[in-house]
């Protein structure tokens, strides 16, 4: 047997394995969903049974608005390193350097943690490192909980639950619990020590506890998605759409029909990654069971009754790769 030795910078990042070893069925790709269309109720409907996953395309956001975005963190990503250090450690918000989490999970990545207020102005809670920056992200996630509460539209009228509204409102809600992450995935150049069937840990893989997460990269590859079979397959990149990824809360309202997604990202051995993303989580004292509508006659739920509040205080108890909704289960 070959034993590797793993470079030191590397000594507390777990390897994968990707790519994956052939077999299974092919993936026919990331279903992309016009929400304007006819007919896109249903399409994310079967995207979210299926996979979890679609990317929303003509999304009507201004791409200067994501660019700016991108502009602002990567400039923040260069600085040196005590000045980023200043807005850390993350705990859960603020600057992160390779911890992820509270319980021992790292990555190859640095991140910005930060909540955002209704009105999307960044939390003042959130220690936000420059105006310019605080400027660009309320900009860009104003307009992307838009998106957001398009999608639990459509999801809405594609399972046949009135009001249209039933779950968008969630996030609408004056005390909706919405969480905004910037990653920056340096390149790993180590990785080119490793053989081929190797990759570094970006992101380890998970599932998202809110409702749905939006998530916009630029064009470096590295995010993959868990199949339903379990096989993991990569995400091909596209600047201009923005992916969805069905959360645990929203597996839980429809008591199933939809199922939260594992995924993870894997670093890149030449190209920086910058990916942000918007976390559209329900208010505290939200009830999360499953909708009424959803369940046939005589049929139980699937999960015994929480908050958010409750949820999410077990996330911040969990590990990264834990199934969260496995002890709510009933
Ligand atoms: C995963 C989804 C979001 O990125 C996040 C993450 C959070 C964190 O980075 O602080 C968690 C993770 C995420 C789930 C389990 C706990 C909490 C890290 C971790 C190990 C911001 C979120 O809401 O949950």
């Amino acid at each position: 047997m070959v034993v590797l030795a793993k470079p030191p910078a590397l000594d507390q990042i777990s390897l994968v394995r990707s790519p994956e070893p052939g077999g299974g069925s092919p993936f026919p790709g990331v279903p992309a969903v016009d929400l304007c269309s006819p007919g896109a109720a249903l399409a994310v409907v079967d995207a979210c049974e299926r996979f979890g996953f679609f990317k929303v395309v003509n999304h009507g956001v201004p791409a200067g608005v994501a660019d700016m975005l991108e502009a602002e963190a990567v400039a923040f990503f260069a600085r040196p390193q005590a000045e980023k250090d200043a807005s850390g450690p993350a705990d859960p918000l603020g600057y992160g350097s390779k911890r992820i989490g509270r319980n021992g999970d790292m990555g190859w990545l640095e991140y910005l943690l930060l909540a955002v207020d209704q009105g999307s102005a960044v939390s003042k809670a959130s220690p936000v490192p420059s105006s310019s920056l605080r400027d660009a992200v309320n900009e860009y996630v104003g307009a992307v909980r838009g998106v957001a509460a398009s999608v639990l539209e459509a999801v809405a009228e594609g399972l046949g639950v009135a009001p249209r509204d039933a779950l968008s409102r969630m996030v609408a809600d004056a005390a909706s619990d919405q969480v905004f992450r910037v990653n920056h995935y340096p390149p790993c150049p180590l990785l080119q020590r490793l053989p081929d069937s190797c990759s570094v840990t970006g992101f380890g893989e998970h599932t998202d506890p809110q409702l749905v997460s939006v998530l916009r990269s630029n064009g470096t590859a590295g995010l993959q998605l868990a199949l339903r079979d379990g096989r993991w397959v990569p995400v091909p990149p596209d600047r201009n759409a923005f992916f969805v990824i069905v959360g645990d809360s929203l597996e839980v309202l429809t008591n199933g029909r939809l199922k939260s997604v594992r995924h993870r990202v894997v670093a890149n051995s030449l190209k920086p990654r910058v990916s942000m993303i918007y976390f559209a989580g329900p208010a505290p004292a939200q009830r999360i069971a499953p909708l009424p509508e959803l369940l046939g006659h005589g049929e139980q739920g699937l999960y015994r009754d929480f908050t958010w509040g409750d949820y999410k205080k077990a996330a911040y108890r969990s590990r990264l790769g834990d199934n969260r909704l496995d002890p709510f289960r009933i």
